[in-house]
């Protein structure tokens, strides 16, 4: 048996929501590194056309649409026409996502809802649209984007910890309601990784020294570093790959072992 093609995305349409950059552009790189072809959505057409642009410029050659994941009429279409122009979707994964850091009493039911919309609506409603095609296919794979935040809360991510933790929940409850049609749904939860959605955590201060968040989080990783979006290109080819055909229901945390800390000793 070469093992190693039980890795292999050849043959395999993924398509990555949010994925123009960050985390979900990431994944996608790595999808098509392992034989996949790649489909992306993005908030508006200028992110979607810079999202291409730098596709082709990693040698990619990906399908962009411009979509909002919570629009359940887009997603829809978009699903639709992905399934006419490029073929019926393998993979999923539910990546877009925000957070807003406000402090929950100052935090309004309107910005609470909108958090909630994007990182748990989006993600229902974008898995419900593909698996009926996974279905008759008669295979599928879903990675629903997790957090640190799907186990754990801190001050001002109120909406965005209920959301992720919601959204663990939806991944193993999209596990048990479709694993016997061979849909196998698993959760990726990074650590803190440094992109554009943690930039300000990681802002050199006035006077030339880290965030304090950024030394908090270096002192709370065994690992010691922030994570870079590469360190989880190869935990998503395995939950998208024939490797993980029984692994379903399962929160995969890359997090550098932040979970497993109980954080260094302050000097
Ligand atoms: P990011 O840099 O902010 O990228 C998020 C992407 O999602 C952006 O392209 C964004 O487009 C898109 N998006 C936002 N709302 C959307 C919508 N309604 N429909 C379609 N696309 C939408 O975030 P990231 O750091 O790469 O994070 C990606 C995922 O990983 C998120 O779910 C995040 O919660 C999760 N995550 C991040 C970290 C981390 O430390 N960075 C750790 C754990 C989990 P716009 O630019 O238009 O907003
Ligand atoms: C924050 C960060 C985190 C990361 C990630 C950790 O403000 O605490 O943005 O929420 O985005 O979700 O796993």
């Amino acid at each position: 048996m070469d093992i190693l093609n039980k890795f292999s995305l050849d043959g395999k349409i993924a398509l990555v929501t949010g994925a123009s950059y960050g985390i979900g552009f990431a994944i996608a790189s790595g999808f098509a590194a392992a034989g996949a072809t790649i489909v992306f959505n993005d908030i508006n057409q200028d992110l979607v056309d810079k999202g291409i642009a730098a596709y082709k410029e990693a040698g990619i050659e990906a399908y962009g649409y411009v979509c909002d994941v919570t629009n359940e009429e887009q997603v829809n279409a978009m699903v639709a026409q992905i399934e006419k122009e490029v073929g019926v979707i393998d993979i999923l994964v539910n990546n877009a996502g925000i957070i807003k850091r406000i402090p929950m009493c100052e935090m309004t039911a309107a910005e609470f809802r909108q958090v909630i919309d994007i990182d748990l609506n989006g993600p229902f409603i974008v898995s419900k649209a593909v698996i009926p095609s996974m279905i008759k296919k008669g295979h599928g794979k879903i990675i629903n984007i997790c957090s640190m935040m799907s186990e754990l809360g801190r001050e001002t991510v109120s909406a965005y910890a209920a959301a992720k933790g919601g959204l663990k929940m939806l991944t193993k409850n999209i596990a048990s309601e479709y694993g016997e049609f061979n849909i196998q749904c698993n959760g990726i939860g990074p650590g803190y990784i440094a992109t554009p959605q943690t930039a300000p955590l990681r802002e050199i201060q006035p006077d030339g020294s880290r965030h304090p968040f950024d030394q908090f989080i270096i002192a709370k990783t065994p690992a010691a570093r922030w994570g870079e979006p590469d360190d989880l290109t190869g935990p998503a080819v395995f939950l998208a790959s024939d490797a993980s055909n029984f692994v379903n229901g399962h929160i995969l945390y890359v997090d550098g072992g932040i979970l497993a800390y109980i954080g260094k000793q302050p000097k």
